[in-house]
């Protein structure tokens, strides 16, 4: 079996084919030190947590990860928290940065056996024969299996060989861009802080004791280099209204990278022998953190589906995948869609602009007023 790429999705999958006692190659473009240090997600639902619980893949999570149950969202009318572990199903987040749970998996997956070549970039997709050519520092190479697997991301080369087939290809752009800043910093604040404000949205996110994620919205057209440390801590205290609320914790800027949020969903996930997950399958706006949980999920539907077809000759679930996968993908797609509704009003002073802006304080005040409203967004914001 052959897997394309060494995120959350490929090293899950790779780690449950290994348990399955099935043969595994991940072939991953980038250096072992790139992948080790790549920070990105850290919101784990209680659904990934469960899934890398019970195949044997949490004990780092379970060490380090931390709980977290309290989300905030502030405007001009204040704060007000919501504490979604008492709310819906009742579950929660656990805060785990996405680079020690990769680095947790490669060691798990080695330590199955597993095949992994770093620096190894596939170049060329064969579906109908699940084969892969590949560069890496020996020269060219190509690969075949029973099955492929792709799991290199949104922009892969594996997505654009079942895309050039003929399926059908969902896609939005909202229009909206994010600055995802890393801050060498402690949080400023217990929770998840959402941010409301006429300049833009501004989000406050946990990694880890000292390692801060803040969002803020920027026009498209900025690059990183307009965004130094100082606009960004002065923007953030705007936007999060420092004033009112208190000072946040600052640190040097280790990260600054627009984030333009899009979704973009193939259907079906599959071509001949080619199976998609993760961002490879279906690439959702970070406004909800879902796409790692997405990632995780799939890959255990597709491990489950492929040791069926591998160890049992029985293909019934591996023709269900994407039937089983899009309906999930789809509701974490439509909640992420509410929450960009939620959490951005347009740019600019003009009467459709002020229209907008009320529908969203709207939103927000059936948000923190509404138990129905909270239920409902509880178990969306966790659920999958
Ligand atoms: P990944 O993690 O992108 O891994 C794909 C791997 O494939 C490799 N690759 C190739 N290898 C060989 N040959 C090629 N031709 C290759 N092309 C690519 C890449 O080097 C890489 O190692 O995909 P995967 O496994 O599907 O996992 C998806 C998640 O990484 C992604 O959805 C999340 O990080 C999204 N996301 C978040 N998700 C959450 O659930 N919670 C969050 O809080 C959250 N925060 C975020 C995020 C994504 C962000 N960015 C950078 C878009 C915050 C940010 C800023």
């Amino acid at each position: 079996m052959v897997i394309v790429g060494a995120g959350p999705s490929g090293l899950v999958l790779g780690n449950l084919l290994r348990a399955s006692g099935i043969d595994t190659l991940i072939l991953e473009r980038a250096s072992r030190d790139q992948v080790w240090t790549r920070a990105r997600a850290g919101f784990l639902s209680a659904h990934s947590a469960r899934v890398l619980t019970e195949h044997g893949l949490a004990a780092g999570m379970l060490r380090n990860g931390r709980s977290h149950d309290v989300c905030a969202f502030r405007d001009a009318n204040g704060e007000f928290t919501l504490r979604y572990g008492q709310l819906g199903r009742g579950e929660v987040h656990t805060v785990y940065p996405q680079q020690h749970l990769v680095t947790d998996l490669i060691s798990e997956y080695l330590s199955r056996g597993g095949e992994l070549r770093f620096g190894a970039t596939v170049t060329e997709v064969d579906p109908q024969t699940a084969t892969v050519r590949y560069r890496d520092a020996q020269g060219d190479g190509e690969v075949a299996g029973r099955f492929l697997a792709g799991c290199d991301g949104g922009n892969g080369v594996t997505r654009q060989a079942v895309a050039a087939a003929s399926v059908s290809r969902h896609t939005r752009d909202h229009g909206i861009t994010w600055l995802a800043v890393l801050a060498q910093a402690p949080q400023s604040m217990a929770a998840v802080t959402y941010a409301l404000h006429d300049n833009g949205f501004a989000g406050h996110m946990a990694r880890s004791p000292e390692v801060t994620r803040y969002y803020l919205q920027i026009p498209p057209t900025d690059t990183p280099a307009a965004w130094p440390d100082e606009r960004i801590w002065a923007e953030l205290g705007v936007r999060m209204r420092t004033e009112e609320f208190g000072p946040l914790r600052q640190g040097p800027i280790t990260e600054r990278q627009p984030v333009r949020l899009r979704s973009d969903v193939l259907d079906p996930l599959q071509h001949a022998r080619l199976f998609l997950a993760g961002d490879a399958a279906s690439l959702i706006s970070p406004s909800a953190a879902k796409g790692a949980n997405l990632a995780i999920m799939a890959a255990e539907v597709l491990a489950g589906a492929l040791a069926d077809a591998l160890l049992r000759d029985d293909e019934r679930a591996l023709a269900a995948y994407s039937r089983t996968c899009l309906p999930r993908i789809w509701r974490a797609q439509e909640f992420s869609h509410w929450m960009i509704n939620l959490l951005h009003g347009p740019l600019g002073a003009d009467p459709a602009a002020d229209f907008q802006r009320a529908l969203c304080r709207a939103r927000l005040d059936s948000l923190r007023d509404s138990r129905a409203h909270q239920d409902f967004f509880a178990e969306n914001y966790v659920g999958i």
